[in-house]
């Protein structure tokens, strides 16, 4: 059991040493852990992307906002299939964050999306993110960039 756990452990860790220096510091703090915090390259001639991540609220809170220094506007999407096409849209009241459950940004679900991104991002770039939530601190994270690995179809854009 726990040897089939380790590698995951491991790969766990450096991701968050990695994405987020110093969050682990306050463990006691009412903060939102993040992980797994992926940014998809920009398409080619377009300045939008997505990006996805799991957030876990330490107490029942609201994911209000994102920004970031390389797109002129960020925006929280949800993505739904209307007549066998996935629709968009922003969810202008944030996305509602559990206590104690890990809520998924991922393709084909909800999304944080970038528009007006000035310079292309390209895999192994890295994309500074703030993230800010009803009561929670906001949080400054950094996104790798890199086609996600669990799409199950290309259909899925964002
Ligand atoms: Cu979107």
């Amino acid at each position: 059991m726990s040897r089939a756990l380790l590698p995951f452990l491991l790969l766990a860790s450096a991701g968050l040493a990695a994405c987020t220096p110093g969050e682990k510091a306050a463990p006691g703090a009412a903060a939102v852990q993040v992980s797994a915090a992926l940014c998809r390259p920009t398409p080619v001639g377009r300045q939008t992307t997505g990006c996805y991540l799991t957030l876990t609220a330490a107490a029942d809170d609201r994911l209000v906002a994102v920004s970031s220094p390389v797109a002129g506007r960020a925006q929280i999407h949800e993505s739904r299939m209307e007549s066998n096409m996935m629709m968009m849209r922003e969810l202008k009241d944030g996305l509602t964050l559990p206590a104690g459950q890990a809520v998924e940004l991922k393709p084909g679900g909800n999304h944080i999306m970038l528009l007006a991104v000035e310079e292309p991002l390209r895999a192994g770039d890295t994309v500074a993110l703030t993230l800010t939530f009803a009561s929670a601190p906001p949080l400054e994270i950094t996104a790798e960039v890199g086609q996600p690995t669990l799409t199950d179809s290309g259909h899925a854009e964002h």
